[in-house]
């Protein structure tokens, strides 16, 4: 194991010195977030600290702690002009806002309702370089940009094993946390089977808000066969979705007028879908190329079908038909 390359030769090797340094740093912040988690049961941070988010989750302590860790590293960086964040309502600057060429979007804990039952939990983030001239200060104008825009993502899954997951627009590594605390490469990068396992995974227990076209193409799935598998945190649920297929809902909501999708397009849906699509896969909001959508605010929201080719395409002709 010691032979697999680690992710700083990896980055040094294969991106420009300054993005290496970004996701270098990303990734040492992610670990830390790891290890909070991973030891959270024993620290007074567990349960909920009684506050919400701009869309009005409960926000959980630890969802403040890997917030305010990933905040402090961004802040504290050169590289970065200014950040935002799914558990903070604006734009959040950094000490080098006229200067630093990059901008990030992260959900510092993503699926923390899986926190309690000891469930995986992951961080995912996206960057984009910015657009405001240097020498002004970063402006909202950086971050509401479409996925087409992202010259990285990635995301830590903090699970049986914590894996570092990212691009930088060629391909999709993955790098798993040795017993020395490296991350090391797990091997070749990450394809979507296409056919892959025939996996369907969406939360049943929402079907009653779901179009009817939607709900009748999962009972075509039920009855063809097909397995459920739902984690309920969409970096883990897209992570076994690249490694081996199927399609991933969160769909529209059609009961509410406001919030159509609950996943939010900047922190999610946008670092992830970019993942799933250099995986080969497709990722759409339902109706077209999520990557395309451009964020109107920091926390837009969207429903979400991601998943091999053929999954997608069959679920288009379904839904459309
Ligand atoms: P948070 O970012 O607040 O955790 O919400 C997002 C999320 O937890 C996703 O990670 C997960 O896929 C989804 O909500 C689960 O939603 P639902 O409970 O509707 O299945």
């Amino acid at each position: 194991m010691r032979t697999r390359p680690t992710l700083s030769e990896h980055l040094e090797a294969s991106t420009s010195p300054a993005l290496a340094g970004l996701i270098g740093l990303l990734a040492r912040t992610l670990l830390g977030v790891g290890e909070v988690v991973r030891t959270g049961p024993l620290a007074v941070a567990r349960g909920r600290s009684g506050e919400t988010n701009p869309t009005g989750d409960v926000i959980h302590r630890l969802d403040l702690v890997a917030h305010a860790d990933v905040s402090r590293a961004l802040r504290e960086s050169q590289l970065v002009g200014c950040f935002a964040s799914e558990e903070e309502e604006g734009l959040l600057h950094g000490a080098s806002t006229t200067t630093g060429p990059y901008c990030v979007v992260f959900d510092p804990l993503d699926g923390s309702n899986n926190l309690d039952s000891n469930g995986p939990v992951a961080s995912i983030f996206g960057v984009f370089e910015r657009v405001t001239p240097a020498g002004t200060p970063c402006s909202m104008a950086d971050v509401l940009r479409p996925g087409t825009d992202l010259v990285a993502a990635g995301y830590a899954v903090f699970s049986a094993s914590t894996q570092f997951v990212f691009s930088t627009g060629d391909g999709v590594e993955v790098f798993t946390l040795d017993d020395m605390g490296e991350l090391r490469s797990s091997g070749a990068g990450l394809e979507v089977p296409d056919p892959g396992r025939r996996i369907f995974s969406v939360n049943d227990g929402r079907a009653h808000t779901w179009a009817p076209r939607v709900r009748g193409y999962v009972d075509t799935l039920r009855e063809g066969g097909y397995t459920a598998r739902y984690v309920g945190t969409m970096a883990a649920d897209v992570h076994r979705l690249m490694r081996h297929g199927g399609i991933y809902m969160h769909p529209a909501n059609e009961m509410a007028r406001a919030r159509r999708g609950k996943l939010r397009l900047l922190f999610e849906a946008i670092p992830l879908g970019y993942l799933l699509e250099l995986a080969g896969g497709v990722a759409t909001d339902g109706e077209s190329p999520i990557l395309q959508v451009r964020p109107g605010t920091l926390h837009q929201q969207v429903p979400v079908v991601f998943g091999s080719t053929g999954e997608v395409a069959r679920f288009m002709d379904f839904t459309r038909s």
